[in-house]
C-alpha cells in the first residue's frame, strides 16, 4: 500500500510487526548488500529468509545480481538482518520505495546500518578492486528536489530538517581503518566522497569530469537515499564502496563502463569486503 507520499508509519509498523512475529531474532545491525555483494547474507548462521515478494508492503527487486531477499541470522552470535538486493531509482520506483526498508530496519530495532555498493572510481589514486570507506556523500538528484524526505514529515520517524553533516559515523570509520589494517587490507582500503546519480546510463566523459571536479571520489546509483532516511530516524550509518571500474575521463580512452565489469570486480574482491564487514559487526557495541 502506498500513497503519493510513500508509506505511512502504520504501513511500516505493520510490515515490521509481521516480520518480528516470524522470528525470535532481534537484530541490532542492518546490512544492505550492493551489486554482486550479496554473499554477506550467506555468511549468516541460523538464517530466517523472506523473499521480498512475500513480505507485506515490501517493494520487489528487478536487477540482475540482486537476489531480492531479506535474511535474518547471526554473525558470531550477533543477530543481523541483511537486504540481499536493494531498490534503485533507475528501476523506476518512487523514492519512498527505495528507502522504505530503512524504516523497517528502524522498527525492527536496528541501531546501526551498514551499506555496501559497487561504484566507479573518479579519484585518480583509486584502483579497480579498492574498497572505499564512504566519509561523505553528494546527493546529486537531491539538488533537483529528489529527496526521500520530501513530502509531509512524520515526527515519529524524525525531524523535518535533519542534519547530514554527521551522516557517516566517525567511530565506525575509524573501526574500519583499524580492522582493515589488522586484516592486511591497508593497500586497497581507501576513503572518499560518494556521489549518487540516477542512472541507469553510465556517465558521459563530461559528466564524470564534472563530478570529479565537484569533489566526488566515486560515483554510483544507490546508497545516498538510504543513508538520508536512516539518519533521519536516528540510526548510525557506515558505508563501503567497492571500486569496480575506473571511470573514463579522457576522450582518447577506449574503455567503456559496463555492468559485466562491475560484477566481475565484485566477484574478485567480495570475500575481503565481506570479511571486513563481518569483523566490524562483531565489534560494534549496542545499548
Ligand atoms: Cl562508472 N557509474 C555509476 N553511476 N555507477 C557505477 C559505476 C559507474 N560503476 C559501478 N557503478
Amino acid at each position: 500500500k502506498e500513497n503519493n507520499n510513500g508509506y505511512s508509519y502504520e504501513d511500516c509498523k505493520a510490515t515490521a510487526d509481521w516480520l518480528l512475529a516470524q522470528t525470535d531474532l532481534r537484530p541490532a545491525v542492518g546490512i544492505v548488500c550492493g551489486s554482486g555483494l550479496g554473499g554477506l547474507a550467506d555468511m549468516l548462521k541460523d538464517q530466517v529468509i523472506f523473499n521480498y515478494k512475500d513480505i507485506p508492503n515490501f517493494p520487489q527487486s528487478t536487477v540482475h545480481g540482486h537476489a531480492g531477499r531479506l535474511v535474518f541470522g547471526t554473525l558470531k552470535g550477533r543477530p543481523c538482518v541483511c537486504m540481499q538486493g536493494r531498490f534503485h531509482l533507475y528501476e523506476g520506483y518512487i523514492i519512498q520505495k527505495i528507502t522504505m526498508p530503512m524504516r523497517i530496519f528502524k522498527l525492527l530495532g536496528v541501531e546501526t546500518v551498514i551499506l555496501t555498493n559497487a561504484a566507479g572510481g573518479l579519484n585518480q589514486d583509486f584502483k579497480v578492486g579498492d574498497i572505499m570507506i564512504i566519509k561523505d556523500h553528494i546527493n546529486l538528484p537531491g539538488f533537483a528536489g529528489n529527496n526521500p524526505l520530501a513530502g509531509p514529515n512524520d515526527e515519529r520517524f524524525g525531524v523535518r530538517f535533519p542534519c547530514m553533516s554527521d551522516a557517516y559515523d566517525r567511530e565506525l570509520h575509524q573501526m574500519a581503518m583499524d580492522v582493515g589494517q589488522e586484516l592486511g587490507y591497508g593497500n586497497f582500503l581507501k576513503e572518499g566522497v560518494y556521489c549518487m546519480v540516477g542512472g541507469p546510463s553510465f556517465e558521459t566523459i563530461a559528466e564524470s569530469s564534472m563530478l570529479y571536479r565537484l569533489g566526488a571520489d566515486a560515483v554510483g546509483m544507490s546508497t545516498v537515499y538510504e543513508v538520508i532516511v536512516a539518519r533521519h530516524c536516528g540510526m548510525r550509518v557506515f558505508g563501503l564502496s567497492l571500486i569496480t571500474n575506473q571511470v573514463v575521463m579522457d576522450y582518447d580512452s577506449g574503455e567503456k563502463a559496463n555492468h559485466e565489469e562491475v560484477l566481475h570486480t565484485a566477484k574478485l574482491r567480495k570475500e575481503q569486503l565481506e570479511r571486513l564487514v563481518s569483523t566490524m559487526v562483531t565489534r560494534i557495541e549496542h545499548n
